[in-house]
């Protein structure tokens, strides 16, 4: 059971839940990664351990409970820091997740900086909430929102975003630095480059991008950057916002409450210093915590090794998957350009009715619209099946997942 990059024998002994049985007793084929993926030990551990031994609310009281929870929440924005190779601590914002970072954005950013007229710039395979709060804004402001289109091999149209830059009014371009549907990796660096030449903002989405391959923000140049902690490993309800200081300097805050003031007066109030000038009220601790010990899990294998794992088993999926007559894939076939995510509709058969016959094998994926339903109505569908893999999958389940579909084939006798 192993890849030519890790051992997984030894990788799956750490996530208890794999061991389970599922439906007509059959091991569990969890392929549904990009919704959210699974716990190792080490990660249930540490939020065990907070509640047991030092549950507390931070930056507040001088006790040492307060001490040890503060010094362990901001001991995360440290891996944090380290993980995504940023050099001010500061500039990182806990959030609940990629939604309520992009809103943040949306929100405070936006509010100040996007007038009548001005454009935002998105794409066609966002998720929702790299959509919904861009179209809350500039309804707001009498503003547009814009998409750069998808071609057929699910990559985006650069040649549209010069078009739209030469505009002038392009205030923000923001987009998924993998999609979460066709698995598309985007060519973020050339997009960063024309939009700093004409002095536009870029927010990237990575959701699908910081789980799967390494992202260096010395390298990515751009300003704004959104994740989940439990796309990797990581607990739900902990997302990060990352902005350069100067901009976070000049944005309102989010939320009003405690922690992100510095004095309140009857009228008058000032901000606490960044990050928490953002950070109102107490936070997720627990699951703060919970994420330094997923940062550490990934740090230990590599996330060079945890791209190559994933590309050597999309590929050999893919090729499985196109021995089946009546599939259609979605994405491109470069695997330099995709992640471990794959799109497909099999004959006729609803997304919902193959998920469902898939699920008596044990294996569970996604289907539906993804929370992608421009991009749906781009690819001309309302739905489509989805499996996505990540560190613990291996080729002896993609073999049980490729038996199924046959059944299922069998079954609705296509
Ligand atoms: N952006 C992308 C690209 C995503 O894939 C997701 C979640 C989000 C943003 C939102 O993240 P959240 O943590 O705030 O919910 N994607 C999926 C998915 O593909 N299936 O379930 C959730």
């Amino acid at each position: 059971m192993q890849t030519s990059t890790i051992n997984i024998e030894n990788i799956r002994r750490d996530f208890p839940i794999l061991q389970r049985k599922v439906r007509n007793n059959k091991p569990l084929v969890y392929f549904d990664n990009a919704a959210t993926t699974q716990k190792p030990i080490q990660v249930i551990n540490s939020i065990h351990n907070y509640y047991l031994n030092y549950n507390s609310n931070i930056h507040r009281a001088v006790h040492q409970l307060a001490e040890e929870a503060t010094a362990a929440y901001e001991l995360t924005r440290d891996k944090v820091a380290k993980f995504i190779n940023i050099k001010n601590r500061e500039e990182l914002i806990f959030v609940r997740g990629t939604t309520e970072a992009i809103n943040l954005v949306s929100y405070s950013w936006g509010r100040q900086n996007v007038q009548k007229g001005d454009i935002v710039l998105t794409t066609e395979y966002e998720h929702h909430s790299n959509i919904v709060p861009w179209q809350l804004l500039t309804k707001e402001k009498e503003a547009k929102l814009e998409y750069i289109g998808v071609d057929d091999n699910g990559e985006l149209i650069l040649d549209q975003l010069n078009a739209y830059l030469d505009t002038g009014r392009v205030k923000l371009v923001t987009f998924s630095h993998m999609s979460n549907v066709l698995g598309t990796i985007t060519n973020a660096d050339e997009i960063i480059k024309q939009c700093h030449k004409k002095g536009v903002k870029v927010l990237v989405d990575a959701a699908q991008s910081v789980p799967h391959m390494k992202v260096d923000l010395q390298k990515l140049d751009c300003d704004f950057f959104a994740f989940s902690a439990h796309k990797m490993l990581g607990p739900t309800g902990v997302g990060v916002l990352w902005a350069r200081k100067a901009i976070l300097e000049n944005m309102q805050p989010f939320n009003g409450g405690g922690d992100m003031i510095r004095e309140v007066h009857k009228y008058e109030t000032t901000w606490n210093d960044l990050p928490y000038k953002f950070e109102a009220g107490t936070p997720n601790i627990a699951d703060v915590i919970g994420f330094s010990a997923a940062l550490d899990y990934l740090e230990n294998i590599g996330m060079d090794k945890v791209r190559e794992h994933e590309i050597e088993l999309t590929k050999y999926a893919l090729e499985k998957m196109l021995t089946i007559k009546g599939i259609k894939l979605y994405g491109t076939p470069d695997m330099k350009k995709r992640g471990g995510v794959i799109s497909f509709n099999l004959g006729d058969i609803h997304p919902h009715d193959l998920a469902t016959i898939i699920d008596e094998d044990g294996v569970a994926i996604r289907s539906g619209h993804h929370c992608a339903q421009v991009l749906m109505e781009r690819l001309d569908v309302s739905a489509t099946s989805r499996a996505s893999f990540y560190i613990y999958n291996t080729k002896e389940e993609v073999d049980v997942f490729i038996r199924s579909l046959n059944r299922a084939k069998e079954l609705f006798r296509i």
